[in-house]
């Protein structure tokens, strides 16, 4: 039996720079790339020849992006889970979690020490429960 292989392809996006800072990010507009490539090689495709992989921010960035895309193509888009990193952006093999952790329990996307021990926590707490 015969596997049937199906590439994958990349939308890329372009993006207009605002001279005004605050605005909202400038105009994007679409360009869909039907070529195998992993992710990493679609996001360097896509900041080689256009701004970078598509981002889709809102319902009408989604319907534009609909009129784009090919039908049922798995197609890269922007959206990436980030690996756990130090703040200054670098990563290392050395996490000394806790056990259980990380459990993401909630919207974890943060560390905290405790107890010689890491533990992912919600990145907006400024208190934490005693108990
Ligand atoms: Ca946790």
């Amino acid at each position: 039996m015969s596997r049937t292989y199906l590439q994958t392809c990349l939308l890329c996006m372009t993006r207009s720079v605002h001279v005004f800072k605050g605005s909202s990010g400038g105009q994007k507009q679409y360009f869909y790339i039907s070529t195998s490539k992993s992710w990493e090689d679609a996001q360097y495709h896509c900041r080689q020849h256009h701004t970078d992989l598509a981002m889709i921010e809102d319902e009408s960035e989604n319907t534009a992006v609909a009129s784009v895309l090919v039908p049922n193509q798995w197609t890269w888009i922007g959206l990436y889970r980030q690996a756990w990193r130090w703040s200054d952006g670098s990563d290392s093999q050395f996490k000394n979690w806790g056990s259980g952790e990380p459990n993401n329990y909630g919207n974890e996307h943060c560390a905290w020490e405790h107890g010689h021990k890491l533990n992912d926590a919600s990145c907006s707490l400024k208190h934490k429960n005693s108990v």
